[in-house]
Parts: C-alpha cells; sequence; structure tokens
C-alpha cells in the first residue's frame, strides 16, 4: 500500500512537471511567433541571400517548398503569407531636396541606415517586385560616393527594392576602365545573388526624384535624361550613358560592355550598338522624373580621354561576340563587406597594344 501512494504521488508531480514544460513551451512559441511576425532578418550574408530568395519565391509558392530549399531552420513553423510591395510604392515623395555637405561623414550615413546590412536591404513587409544590385565603378572619389550612399539608401528603401550596392574599386593607377570594373561587377555579384536587374552607376550622380525607378523593364533602360550640368536635356539623341538598368538577360545577351576601352569615353556608346545590334529599344522615363545632380568634379588624372574610342566604336559590330562577358579577365584582390557596401577591388590588367582588326 505505501508503494502504491508513492507511485501515485511520484505520477501527480511528473503531470506538473509535464504541464508545467507544456505552458512554456507555448509561452516561447506565442513570444516568438505568435503576434503579427515580422521575420528578423539573419545578419550573415549567405543567411540573408537564402532569406530573401525564401521570401521572394513566398509570393507564389508555399512553405513546404521552401524547406526543400533548406532553409526551414530559418523560418517560423507557419510562415505569414507576404505579398508582393504594391506599385506605386506608396512611400514614394518625388522631387527631393539634395544636400551636399562636405562635413558628412561615413559613420553618420551609416546610423542614419543602420537597418543595411552589408551594402543590402529588403522591404520587412512586402515582397520587393525586383532584386536590383547596383554596380558603381570607383577609384579615388570617396567623397563623391559618401554623397551618393546617403541619397540612394533611403532612395532605394522609398521604392520597397530588394537591392545592394557593390563598389568595383580598380586597384593600382592604371588608365580607368569603367566599362571592364561593370563587368566584372556584374560577374561578381551574380556570386551572391541571382540578381533580376542591374544598374549601371556613375558615382557622381545622384538621383533628384524617386519617381526613376531603379527596376528592369522589358528593354533596357537609360535613367539620366538630364542634369544639372547640361540644362536637363538630353545630350544627344541615342545617348545611354551615366545610369542604365538591364536585367540580367539584356546584359548576357549584349556580351556586356567591351573590355576595351581605356580612359574616358565611348564605352557607353559600344553598349548602345550592342543593345541595337540584338533588337532591342532603349527605353527612358519622363524627362521631369530622369533628372540627376552631377556633383562637380574635373576629369581625373588616370582617366584621359580615350583617343582611339572613335576607331573602336566601328569594329563594335565585328567584335562584339568575342569581347565582353565572355572575355574578361580579372583578379580579385579582396572583398569586403562594410554596412554599407560590398566592396570589390579588382586587378583589371592594363591596357595591350592597340587591338588590331
Ligand atoms: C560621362 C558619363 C559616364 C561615362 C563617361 C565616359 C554621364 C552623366 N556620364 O561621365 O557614364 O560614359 O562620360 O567614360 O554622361 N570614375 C572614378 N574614378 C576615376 C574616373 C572615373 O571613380 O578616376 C568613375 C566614376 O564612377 C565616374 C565615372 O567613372 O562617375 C565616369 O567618369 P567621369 O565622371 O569622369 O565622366 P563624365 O562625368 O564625363
Ligand atoms: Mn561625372
Amino acid at each position: 500500500m505505501g508503494l502504491c501512494t508513492a507511485v501515485f504521488k511520484f505520477f501527480r508531480r511528473g503531470k506538473c512537471l509535464l504541464l508545467l514544460l507544456l505552458s512554456i513551451s507555448v509561452l516561447a512559441w506565442v513570444a516568438t511567433f505568435g503576434s503579427d511576425t515580422v521575420w528578423e532578418a539573419p545578419k550573415s550574408s549567405e543567411n540573408l541571400s537564402k532569406h530573401v530568395q525564401y521570401i521572394i519565391q513566398k509570393g507564389e509558392k508555399d512553405s513546404k517548398e521552401a524547406v526543400s530549399y533548406g532553409i526551414s531552420a530559418l523560418l517560423p513553423s507557419s510562415p505569414p503569407n507576404r505579398q508582393h510591395c504594391p506599385q506605386p510604392s506608396p512611400l514614394l515623395r518625388g522631387a527631393i531636396k539634395l544636400s551636399f555637405n562636405p562635413s558628412l561623414t561615413l559613420k553618420e550615413v551609416e546610423r542614419e541606415n543602420n537597418e543595411v546590412v552589408e551594402g543590402q536591404h529588403h522591404p520587412m513587409d512586402c515582397v520587393a517586385q525586383q532584386s536590383v544590385a547596383i554596380l558603381i565603378p570607383h577609384r579615388n572619389r570617396e567623397k563623391h560616393l559618401l554623397y551618393l550612399l546617403h541619397h540612394l539608401h533611403p532612395f532605394l528603401q522609398r521604392q520597397q527594392l530588394h537591392y545592394a550596392i557593390y563598389i568595383i574599386h580598380q586597384a593600382g593607377d592604371v588608365t580607368f576602365n569603367r566599362a571592364k570594373l561593370l563587368n566584372v561587377g556584374y560577374l561578381e555579384a551574380l556570386k551572391d545573388h541571382s540578381w533580376d536587374c542591374f544598374i549601371f552607376h556613375d558615382v557622381d550622380l545622384v538621383p533628384e526624384n524617386d519617381n526613376n525607378l531603379y527596376m528592369c523593364d522589358q528593354q533596357p533602360k537609360h535613367l539620366v535624361v538630364g542634369r544639372n550640368a547640361t540644362g536637363y536635356k538630353l545630350r544627344y539623341k541615342g545617348y545611354f550613358g551615366g545610369v542604365t538598368a538591364m536585367t540580367k538577360e539584356q546584359f548576357s545577351k549584349v556580351n556586356g560592355f567591351s573590355n576595351t576601352y581605356w580612359g574616358w569615353g565611348g564605352e557607353d556608346d559600344d553598349l548602345r550598338i550592342r543593345v541595337e545590334l540584338q533588337k532591342m529599344e532603349i527605353v527612358r522615363p519622363a524627362p521631369e522624373v530622369a533628372r540627376y545632380t552631377m556633383v562637380f568634379h574635373k576629369r581625373d588624372s588616370g582617366n584621359e580621354v580615350n583617343k582611339d574610342r572613335m576607331r573602336l566604336l566601328g569594329r563594335t559590330p565585328r567584335v562584339w561576340k568575342k569581347d565582353g562577358l565572355n572575355s574578361c579577365s580579372y583578379k580579385v584582390l579582396s572583398v569586403e563587406r562594410p554596412p554599407l557596401y560590398i566592396n570589390i577591388t579588382v586587378d583589371i590588367g592594363r591596357p595591350l597594344a592597340q587591338p588590331q582588326q
């Protein structure tokens, strides 16, 4: 009889313990996922990109499929049903008052943008319409870069894009090659994520109106109709410089930029020729929207006018298939991921003796 009572008491205590454990797990579950869940973005870039991939797929597919992407550990047991971000974004403001404060510091810009992780950001409560890589060729323009980061991060966030900003930094002091740097940016960025859209962006051009959407269209898009220095007029018909947007497919179809334009000029016209050879048509937003301020600068040393550019442009129709993404040789020296951008420092070699043909 004594033994029976002891066993009975043991089970009663065990039940209580079980009950207690159950209630704690329920409480923990509610605290984690219970309320209108907004996911925490994973911090490491690998996780972030998987996370984003999932969110993008979320529009059409269910969580069972997400599990098959091997990311179940990142997900709450019942993910909220996210919609695509509305278009136009309700956060747009139109014309923006730009400021260029010479005493602005990187720390301040980082503080203003503390939700950006390793140069990347995505909307938290909807699925971005496109994943966009912004590629910026760079050398020795730190102040311009700071102004651009200061304006571009909030601008892109108001457009509710999933985006990352890549700086492709030319190492050494060999003649600058904007086009080849942009090819490198495209090839390297695709190693991080399968971006839908690429924006090829001068470091000194700041967009003045957030209705100028940093998204790709059915056709290659030229985003700079006008800028302050040229009275906001298109420089010439067919002009395709400054800031352009092409999908992954459009850019690979033209074999990217030519790698052979060293120094200032011609590489943007070369890209236009490639686009036209593929029977694509350049589109532009309305002139009142596609406006930029170019931060004043002189011609950089190491980027002298390319006197050979007209000859090079003449051979584009013959050589584009073998001069471009498929022949872009380079050596990545480092990839850094500070909070606001991804910095790829690259050795792109030097101009060869004049290309023949
Ligand atoms: C025009 C085009 C530009 C390009 C260039 C000819 C516009 C608005 N832009 O710019 O897209 O076609 O002509 O090559 O029409 N850079 C550096 N460090 C250097 C040199 C250049 O970072 O030492 C980068 C930087 O991103 C700069 C870009 O290359 O914005 C173009 O060079 P630029 O600003 O000197 O040429 P610009 O203003 O005539
Ligand atoms: Mn410029």
